[in-house]
């Protein structure tokens, strides 16, 4: 409906500055050793990978980024993601899907920034985002515990925060909490609790898999984004791959048990899919440096971007 059905924009974002583990800037470089650009071409679709590269971004980074309070690298992330934004909007512009692989969950500051103002621009509409992860990601700089801000990006999308630090100062609230809906969530921090509690932002956790079924819980957060207008606003998924379970994908930073069958993470992709309103998609915090066979979690990464671009459907 919005965009391009058969161009997808790709960017690469070999970025671990949100978190401390080594190895999850590696995320892109094996997807696409996977195969993941010949798979979406023998799709059908026309793939363009952003300047032809896989960014590390690493020529940006200031020389010095002292934490910030116990924030981690608040200016490095601040960078990638000002750079990110501005290759998704060209993107989305453009009228390509766009697809971000990554690299740690911060960098859907720059993914969902850039998306955001393009869908503003091209259609004067808000952008509604579907958040599958084990993780709430809504940390304030003034709530974290860990200083990571791979545990942060949603509060600074939300302008959440109202006095913001150095190096993410730039950051425009472009995300209504009432066009955003999660979906996986099994482990979330005390205040993060409360942010959701005070935002009223719809959430469905494991628990509610648990009782009504992946279908259900897929329909209802469909359901709750398609309350506005023509109740077809443009959606964009924002994937973090620890929402599945270890057993299907241990090669990740933040592992946390009880997540999301290998079908239930492939529904959810198939589901938005059947929607005709995606227009972005993020992969994120696949990290080949963890665990002994990686290849089995970048294998389910690329499977989950098929199934999102329509693969597994008849
Ligand atoms: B991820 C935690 N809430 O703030 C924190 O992987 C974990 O992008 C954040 O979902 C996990 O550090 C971030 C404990
Ligand atoms: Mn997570
Ligand atoms: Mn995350
Ligand atoms: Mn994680």
């Amino acid at each position: 409906k919005y965009i391009s059905k058969r161009d997808i924009g790709v960017t690469c974002v070999a970025f671990s500055g949100g978190q401390p583990r080594e190895g999850v800037d590696m995320g892109p470089e094996y997807v696409l050793k996977a195969n993941l650009i010949q798979q979406l071409q023998d799709m059908n679709f026309n793939v363009m990978l952003t300047d032809n590269k896989i960014h590390t971004y690493k020529e940006f980074f200031p020389e010095s980024d002292q934490p910030i309070g116990i924030v981690k690298r608040p200016r490095t992330v601040g960078v990638v993601n000002k750079i990110l934004t501005t290759q998704v909007y060209s993107h989305a512009k453009e009228g390509r899907l766009a697809l971000q692989i990554g690299g740690d969950h911060s960098m859907a500051i720059g993914t969902i920034s850039g998306m955001s103002r393009a869908i503003k621009e091209r259609f004067g509409r808000d952008l509604k985002v579907i958040w599958v992860d084990a993780h709430a990601d809504i940390h304030t700089v003034e709530s974290t515990e860990s200083g990571n801000i791979h545990g942060m990006p949603l509060s600074f999308l939300l302008g959440l925060v109202k006095k913001s630090i150095e190096g993410l100062d730039w950051i425009e609230p472009c995300l209504k909490p009432e066009n955003l809906t999660y979906i996986g969530l099994r482990d979330v921090d005390k205040a993060e609790k409360e942010t959701l509690k005070k935002y009223n932002i719809k959430a469905f956790s494991m628990h509610e898999i648990d009782r009504y079924g992946i279908g259900q819980v897929v329909d209802m957060a469909i359901d709750y984004l398609s309350q506005d207008g023509d109740g077809q606003g443009p959606i964009h998924l924002s994937f973090d791959i620890d929402a599945l379970d270890p057993s299907v994908a241990a090669s990740t930073g933040t592992p946390v048990r009880g997540g999301l069958t290998f079908r239930e993470g492939h529904y959810i992709c198939e589901a938005l899919h059947k929607t005709g309103r995606l227009v972005g998609l993020d992969m994120v915090e696949v990290n080949p440096a963890i665990g002994n066979h990686c290849e089995d979690t970048v294998t389910v990464g690329c499977s989950l971007i098929r199934a999102t671009f329509g693969e597994s459907l008849l």
